[in-house]
C-alpha cells in the first residue's frame, strides 16, 4: 500500500505536469487513503465498473480527481494514456470529477459540500435494497466549512448508516489560507461527534493507521464512521508540501522531473512488498 501511495503520486504528478498546472496539493495529500481502499478495502471490479454489488467511492473534494484517476488508470478502468489528455478538450478526465465521463467514477463533484449528502443517499439507499454495499466518501477540510455537510452529518447518524465510512482530508489548508485562520474547525472530532458518529483520529500518510480505523469502522453496528486524516497538503513534491499555494499551481519540467526521480527512488524501498 506504501508502494501503491507513491505511485499514485508519480501518476498525479506526471497528469497534471503535462497539462502544466492543476491542484496538486490535495490530490498528494490523498494518496495513502486512496491505496488502502482501492488495493486493500473496496469490492470493486475494474473490468466491471458498473457492477451494482460494488461498494461506492464518493471523491467528495472532487478537485482532487487526479489523484482518483491516477488509482483508476493504473487498475485499469480506462486506457493508461488518458492520462496525458487531462482536463484538456473532449477529455474522459475533467480537473474535477465526472461519473458520467470517467469509468469507476462513482459520484459527480466539484461543488463543494454536496458529495458527502450523495454518499449518504447511497448508502441509505443500499439499506432499503438490503445490498451488503460499503459506502466510502472523501471530504475535504475547507469543505468542511460548507453548511450541507454537517446536513448530512445529522441524516447518516439519525438513519445509522453503519455502512458509511468517510475521511476528512485534514491537510489544515483551503484555496483562501490556513482552515484556522480561514473559518476554524476545531474542535473537529468533537463535532462529529456530537452529530453521533464513531470517530477515529489517525496520520493520514500512515496506511497501517488508516486500514486499522477503517476495520474498527466496518464494526459499527448502529453509526457512520469519521475518519480523520492528518495530512500535509502537497505531500511528496518538494515544490508543493506544506504550501497553501500548491492548491492550484504551475509544474516547471525541471520540478517535475525531480519530484518523480525521488518519488521512483522511495519506491525502490518497497520493491518485493507489491503484491498485484
Ligand atoms: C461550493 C464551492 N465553493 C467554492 C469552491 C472553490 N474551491 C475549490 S477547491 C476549494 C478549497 C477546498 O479546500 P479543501 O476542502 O481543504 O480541499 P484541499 O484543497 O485541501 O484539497 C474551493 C474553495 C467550490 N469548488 N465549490
Ligand atoms: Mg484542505
Amino acid at each position: 500500500m506504501k508502494r501503491k501511495a507513491t505511485q499514485i503520486r508519480i501518476i498525479t504528478l506526471e497528469m497534471i505536469g503535462h497539462l502544466g498546472v492543476g491542484h496538486i496539493g490535495g490530490s498528494l495529500s490523498i494518496a495513502e487513503v486512496l491505496a488502502v481502499l482501492y488495493y486493500k478495502v473496496m469490492r470493486i471490479d475494474p473490468k466491471n465498473p458498473k457492477w451494482d454489488e460494488r461498494d461506492r467511492f464518493v471523491l467528495s473534494k472532487g478537485h482532487a480527481g487526479p489523484a482518483l484517476y491516477s488509482v483508476l488508470a493504473d487498475l485499469g478502468y480506462f486506457p493508461y494514456d488518458w492520462i496525458y489528455t487531462l482536463n484538456k478538450p473532449n477529455t474522459n478526465l475533467p480537473s474535477h470529477c465526472d461519473r458520467l465521463k470517467t469509468p469507476g467514477v462513482d459520484m459527480t463533484a466539484g461543488s463543494l459540500g454536496q458529495g458527502l449528502s450523495a454518499a449518504v443517499g447511497m448508502a441509505l439507499g443500499a439499506k432499503i435494497r438490503k445490498m451488503d454495499i460499503r459506502v466510502f466518501a472523501l471530504i475535504g477540510d475547507g469543505e468542511s466549512q460548507e453548511g450541507q455537510i454537517w446536513e448530512a452529518a445529522m441524516f447518516a447518524s439519525h438513519n445509522k448508516l453503519n455502512n458509511l465510512i468517510a475521511f476528512t482530508d485534514y491537510n489544515k489548508m483551503q484555496i483562501d489560507g490556513y482552515i484556522h485562520e480561514v473559518n476554524n474547525l476545531e474542535p473537529l472530532a468533537d463535532k462529529w461527534r456530537a452529530f453521533n458518529w464513531h470517530v477515529v483520529e489517525v496520520d493520514g500518510h500512515n496506511v497501517e493507521q488508516i486500514y486499522n480505523a477503517i476495520r474498527e469502522g466496518m464494526a459499527q453496528q448502529e453509526k457512520p464512521t469519521m475518519i480523520i486524516l492528518h495530512t500535509i497538503k502537497g505531500k511528496g513534491a518538494f515544490f508543493a508540501e506544506g504550501k497553501v499555494a500548491s492548491h492550484n499551481m504551475p509544474i516547471k519540467e525541471e520540478e517535475l522531473r525531480i519530484a518523480v526521480e525521488t518519488l521512483k527512488k522511495e519506491m525502490e524501498q518497497f520493491k518485493g512488498a507489491d503484491t498485484k
